[in-house]
């Protein structure tokens, strides 16, 4: 078992995961009122591994995750309140209320996302160590991902790269036991996650995920051994997800006493618990942090609540259409001509049409157009079920 460190280090590490258990408990309080969009996965009972990477992360590293990332950002230094306004819709988040749960980024505090396409991060995280490589810098990309995740393509062509180019990244296998509702077991022929990189030239371990200092230890050495030796590795975390793959998961695919044999292993209580007993941290500090926790979070929500819509006159900002052709295209509501930065010289037919397609008010005469804040929104007074029947339509 790995020793305690100082005080203060087990402060910070139980602050931030209480801090996060309580930002996502409230967050699926917020989706059950309709004040959070789209679809909504929590990591509930999978902050110690989120907490134990980041804790061992210089400021320059960079991090990228899949779509249950609330977490992520916020143990890498987003503030709650940017990360609430996100799934609350609003200007202030941190992509501007565009993204949504399943795509938080923070590029302040190199936490380049959040992704909805299960194994779509691996190959950016190694173009982003490509990148750090390329202009000699000394920044190692984390990747973490989820056991289903291993199952994609890009996991092979990632990790063959990323061994062959000698690149300083490090992968971390989220393995909470479940893709969806798929247990490992029955979508991975080799259930060894660590194991299935090696014949690309990654090996690995695994480690407890609920333990954070054990994560903690690991990764520091995996950390290490991409930044000094340009040694890619990948760890693989145990852990579970106490609450279903998304807001609305009958979860007929587990027992409740599986679950609750994990709960009895949680992350913060296992953790608070071993700092009082070895006398480290006081019960008085312990409920101080979780204090601090609520009264941040019931912040956040305030914040998000506070924040503005985006105008609906900037629909079409940030919307670029790339075609196979060279360049890249805005298309937005002016014009359906390409606008400054673009390159007017080459825009290809393709994309003219589609900018035509794609720019709902190109070329009509200015003037009142439809808000579709007035005919009514799902603000407020939406059931459970509502919100049940949007997931179901989607993962
Ligand atoms: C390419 C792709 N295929 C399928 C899906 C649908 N999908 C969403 S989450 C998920 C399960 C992924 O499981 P895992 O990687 O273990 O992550 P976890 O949800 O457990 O954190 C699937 C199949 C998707 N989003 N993208
Ligand atoms: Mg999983």
């Amino acid at each position: 078992m790995a020793e305690l460190p100082d005080a203060s280090t087990c402060y910070e590490l139980l602050a931030k995961m209480a801090l996060i258990r309580r930002f996502e408990e409230e967050a699926g309080r917020q989706y059950q009122r309709a004040k959070a969009g789209g679809f909504l996965h929590l990591a509930i009972g999978e902050e110690a591994t989120i907490v134990g990477t980041t804790s061992v992360m210089r400021d320059e590293d960079y991090l990228i995750g899949a779509y249950r990332t609330h977490g992520h950002a916020i143990a890498r230094g987003a503030e709650p309140k940017h990360v609430m306004a996100e799934l609350f819709g609003r200007v202030d988040g941190t992509s501007g209320g565009r993204g949504g749960s399943m795509h938080i980024f923070s590029r302040e505090h190199r936490f380049m996302g959040g992704y909805g396409i299960v194994g779509g991060n691996l190959p950016i995280a190694a173009g982003l160590a490509l990148a750090s490589q390329y202009k000699g810098e000394d920044a190692v990309t984390v990747c973490m991902f989820g056991d289903g995740a291993s199952n994609a393509g890009n996991f092979g062509e990632t990790m063959n790269l990323a061994a062959l180019w000698k690149l300083p990244v490090f992968f971390l296998v989220e393995n909470n036991h479940y893709g969806m509702g798929t247990s490992v077991e029955r979508h991975s022929a080799q259930t060894d996650l660590s194991k299935k990189a090696e014949g690309y030239g990654v090996p690995g371990e695994r480690i407890d995920g609920m333990d954070v200092l054990a994560v903690r230890e690991g990764v520091a050495e995996g950390i290490r051994a991409a930044r000094e030796d340009r040694r890619p590795t990948i760890l693989e975390a145990f852990t579970y997800r106490y609450r279903g793959h998304s807001a609305a998961d009958p979860e007929v695919y587990r027992e409740p006493e599986e679950v609750e044999e994990w709960q009895r292993k949680d992350p913060i209580e296992a953790f608070a618990r071993r700092c009082v007993e070895a006398d480290v941290l006081g019960e008085r500090e312990v409920q101080e942090v979780r204090d601090k926790a609520e009264q941040v979070v019931m912040g956040a929500v305030e914040f998000a609540d506070a924040s503005p819509e985006p105008a609906l006159d900037t629909l079409y900002e940030n919307l670029y259409a790339v075609t196979d052709t060279e360049g890249w295209y805005a298309v937005d509501e002016r014009s359906p001509e390409p606008h400054r930065g673009e390159r007017e010289d080459r825009m290809p037919d393709a994309a003219r049409e589609l900018a035509e397609a794609g720019a709902a008010y190109a070329g009509q005469p200015a003037g009142p157009r439809p808000n579709p804040a007035e005919h009514g929104d799902a603000d407020e007074g939406v059931e459970p079920e509502a919100a049940a029947e949007r997931e179901e339509a989607g993962d």
